[in-house]
């Protein structure tokens, strides 16, 4: 007698409980299916649980960094300040998770290890770290850009006396720096915002820095209620006329190139959006991502002001970078660059003379010993890939995402992969994800996702899959207009530049969010087009 396959436990398996995890589990409940989230934190909130260092904030206004799909949501809460700190970041979220009732379906210490398509059974198979096996029909992964830290690989750590700490991986219980002498690796938008905070308390902070920074003032400042009280008159109309750009922010990009404006038009423009604060500075020329010229007319603007914030000309000279502006993320700060005229910070520039081994004591560079009680580590993420990757995921055949990733991610539309049926990765490499507006780039994923279940379900057929020929098509025009921007020049971690043997290809696409929606829908919109549905 034959017997009948068992059901999957759950319909839908997500794995994470950020920004994403959070909405898709209540997207998916809405349908009417079962749905498990496992997360590894101890609570909900994602990046905003892993990274409490000092200073952490968001970069993107609170009032679009946060959630749109509920306009009661939307109109109740109540930001205090243009960039909210981490801890009222995470009191948004865990206010989510209470209001939508989603910890019943959240599991929370559940490090997921392998997830392997069974394909007999038409189910996800997943595995956590604790023992735990649960099965599913669809796996979504919701696993954030930048939650995989980089491990700081010194040689000697294990011997330093002192206390350690990654930015992305900060204790819960408070830090104190009063009477310590201080090091910090790293000058990118964690060290930048963690390095003011710590200076003012510690007894001595030194900065080692490998390539500088370009950085905007963020110009924070607390709400205040009429300013709230037309934000919220405004709030649909903003978030839809933001939905039209290719940022997906509510800042205004301006239309013109560099070269077609005047020396002064172009100075009011640049000055006016480093008045403005934040990352609007983005937008200052159409072509500031795609032509060197204007690029340069850019970057120049910002190494004047650095020049005119640090006091020492050396100083100022190893903070003032040489690169193309906006390839790496452009850094928010409050008080960055004048933190290096206090007497009590030293920047080291470890360029040319890098770090060879922590000591008992201290840090070794190839030119001196530096003696320190603390060190923090603000060397950033195994970025949009990473988070993936060390999860075992095998899909059919057996075969696994780290061989089918070996030169670079794959993927159609960053939201399927080719041979892992009902597989769906949120913000996946080769979505706008971390050049978009973050929040909305979930919610635009976590819609897509749910509308496609849906339509597979409704249709019966409920397996669905990238065709290998969508995928190459894809992954071609996401070269192609990568190839087209001054992203590949630099040496961040949008190339995955900062992680050794990591293939180097621009990971976020950068056609545009506005370009990106479309497509997406026109997909939806044909029977999804690029995939193939059948059967179980
Ligand atoms: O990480 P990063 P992050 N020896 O990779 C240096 C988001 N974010 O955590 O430039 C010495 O940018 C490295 O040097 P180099 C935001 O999207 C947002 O700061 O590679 N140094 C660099 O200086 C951001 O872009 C917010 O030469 C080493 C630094 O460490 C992303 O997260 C706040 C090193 C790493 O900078 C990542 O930011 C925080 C080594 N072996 C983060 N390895 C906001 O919302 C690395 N470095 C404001």
């Amino acid at each position: 007698m034959l017997r009948a396959t068992p059901a999957p436990d759950f319909d839908a398996i997500v794995v994470g409980a950020g920004f994403a995890g959070l909405y898709m589990l209540h997207r998916l409940r809405s349908m009417g299916l079962s749905a498990r989230v496992l997360e590894q934190g101890g609570g909900v909130g994602g990046t905003w649980y892993w990274n409490r260092y000092p200073g952490a904030r968001c970069d993107l206004d609170s009032v679009e960094y946060s959630y749109q799909f509920s306009d009661d949501l939307q109109q109740e809460w109540r930001w205090s300040e243009r960039f909210a700190a981490q801890p009222e970041i995470l009191r948004y979220l865990e206010h989510v998770a209470d209001r939508f009732d989603l910890r019943r379906d959240i599991r929370f210490g559940k490090t997921v290890t392998e997830a392997a398509f069974d394909e007999a059974a038409g189910c996800w198979r997943i595995a956590t770290a604790d023992g735990a096996r649960l099965s599913a029909t669809y796996c979504i992964m919701a696993t954030g850009c930048l939650s995989v830290p980089n491990r700081p690989a010194f040689d000697g750590l294990d011997r330093f006396q002192g206390e350690w700490y990654h930015t992305g991986a900060w204790p819960h219980e408070a830090v104190s720096f009063a009477g310590k002498r201080v090091g910090i690796v790293g000058t990118g938008s964690s060290a930048v915002q963690a390095i003011p905070v710590i200076a003012a308390e510690a007894r001595h902070l030194t900065v080692f820095q490998r390539q500088a920074s370009y950085s905007i003032p963020a110009r924070n400042a607390p709400l205040g209620d009429a300013e709230y009280a037309a934000i919220r008159a405004r709030y649909g109309e903003m978030r839809r006329r933001a939905r039209e750009t290719p940022s997906g922010c509510w800042w205004s990009a301006n239309l013109v190139a560099a070269a077609e404006m005047s020396a002064e038009e172009r100075e009011r423009e640049l000055e006016a959006r480093w008045q403005t604060g934040g990352l609007c500075f983005y937008g200052v020329f159409k072509d500031v991502l795609v032509n060197p010229e204007a690029n340069e007319i850019a970057a120049e603007f910002l190494r004047s002001k650095i020049r005119a914030q640090v006091l020492d000309p050396e100083v100022a000279a190893l903070l003032t970078p040489r690169s193309v502006v906006g390839c790496k993320r452009i850094c928010l700060d409050t008080d960055y660059f004048a933190t290096f005229n206090r007497p009590d910070v030293t920047l080291v520039d470890i360029s040319d003379a890098p770090i060879e081994e922590i000591t008992r004591t201290g840090l070794r560079t190839r030119r001196d010993h530096y003696e320190l009680d603390t060190m923090v580590f603000a060397i950033g993420f195994d970025a949009m890939t990473g988070p993936l990757l060390r999860i075992d995921i095998r899909g059919r055949g057996g075969r696994t995402l780290q061989a089918k990733w070996a030169d670079g991610p794959r993927t159609y539309l960053g939201l399927a992969v080719e041979g892992f049926p009902n597989l769906f990765t949120i913000t996946g490499p080769t979505s706008p994800s971390v050049l978009a507006s973050m929040v909305p780039a979930i919610e635009q994923h976590a819609e897509w996702v749910a509308d496609c279940i849906a339509h597979a379900r409704a249709s019966a057929r409920p397996r669905i899959e990238a065709t290998r020929a969508a995928e190459a098509a894809w992954i071609a025009h996401h070269e192609e207009a990568a190839g087209g921007t001054l992203f590949p020049a630099c040496n961040s971690w949008y190339v995955g530049a900062n992680v050794d043997g990591k293939p180097r290809r621009v990971m976020p696409y950068t056609a545009g969010f506005a370009a990106y929606v479309e497509k997406c829908d026109a997909v939806a919109a044909s029977d999804y087009e690029g995939f193939s549905l059948s059967a179980a």
